[in-house]
């Protein structure tokens, strides 16, 4: 086992949840400390040393945890996700961009020594392709989620370059997990649907038919991530954020994929303002430099990803 303490916050969350039983089989679950709003009895089955329910805004409660817990590594994952954000820009920026400025702080104080933290998709906007869409294109974010993301990729590029911080980031696609249900974003439909498919076997979308979005399988996205925290500084060439693409398809292209499974399953389609953010973000992404640097590569497709999440679920559900 490797010696390292780890932090994870937003422990609870969609990634946070699969992340915290990956890095508890790498260092030894003693070593992992999460941190959620979440009571601590939400906890109980999730592979933590230890869970502390906290708001992760809160600097000096934070800074007790480093140093009472000796952190060696955080990856901060807590954030408000882009349905949410749009109900509340104030709040979205001060948990989106607070905390991060905190750690990379203490990451200047060499108080911990790597930092992980997740940009989006949901960075990229207007002017550009719509898809395969390049790691390095203007980028013009217009959800209030975008912009902190934005905000967050260019302290993250200030740190490195100015006090040499290893701080490394992915730009997430729609993540799709059975573990911990997804909650405010504009790709959840894409989580939803699977839980309506197996109980109601029917499912309305926020998202219209024919609008691709860029989506990866948790599992997917957790192991680039322990890649690109492995791999030694000289292989990262990106301080912002990695593009990160997974596989792009639409509601539609989905539902025929659960049909193929629950044949019953019917689909039809209600858009809210989910649509329009949906429509400011590209359909496919370009992530040659991610596996160019780090070997980044997928296992699911859409139908293996479909297949799994039916199966799990389903056990989960019972
Ligand atoms: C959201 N799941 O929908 C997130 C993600 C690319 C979107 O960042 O807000």
């Amino acid at each position: 086992m490797k010696v390292e303490k780890i932090l994870i916050t937003g422990a609870l969350g969609q990634i946070g949840t699969e992340l915290c039983g990956r890095l508890s089989a790498l260092y030894g679950t003693n070593n992992i400390v999460g941190l959620g709003l979440e009571e601590e009895s939400k906890a109980a089955d999730i592979a933590l040393g230890t869970y502390i329910s906290m708001d992760v805004t809160d600097s000096v409660a934070l800074q007790k945890v480093i140093e009472e817990h000796e952190i060696t590594t955080v990856y901060h994952l807590a954030s408000l996700l882009s349905g949410t954000s749009e109900s509340n820009p104030p709040l979205a920026w001060h948990i989106n961009v607070d905390p991060l400025i905190f750690f990379l702080e203490r990451a200047k104080e060499k108080k911990i020594k790597k930092l992980f933290w997740p940009s989006s998709i949901a960075v990229f906007g207007g002017g550009i392709p719509k898809t395969n869409v390049g790691q390095e294109v203007p980028l013009n974010p217009t959800t209030v989620y975008g912009i902190s993301k934005l905000a967050g990729e260019k302290w993250c590029e200030y740190y490195f370059n100015k006090y040499q911080v290893d701080v490394r980031s992915i730009r997430y696609p729609g993540l799709i997990s059975w573990k911990a249900p997804a909650g405010g974003g504009t790709t959840d439909y894409a989580v939803d649907i699977f839980y309506k498919a197996i109980q109601e076997q029917r499912y309305t979308s926020f998202i219209k038919e024919n609008t691709a979005l860029p989506m990866l399988y948790m599992e997917d996205a957790i192991s680039a991530t322990l890649k690109l925290m492995e791999v030694s500084q000289d292989q990262i060439s990106v301080r912002t954020s990695y593009n990160l693409g997974g596989m792009s398809f639409t509601p539609q292209e989905l539902a025929a994929e659960i049909k193929k499974e629950i044949s019953e399953f019917k689909i039809d389609y209600e858009p809210d303002f989910r649509q329009a953010i949906a429509e400011s973000w590209p359909s496919s992404i370009n992530d040659s430099v991610a596996k160019k640097d780090w070997g980044l590569q997928y296992d699911f497709d859409i139908t293996a990803m479909t297949k799994d999440m039916l199966l799990n679920l389903k056990k989960k559900l019972r």
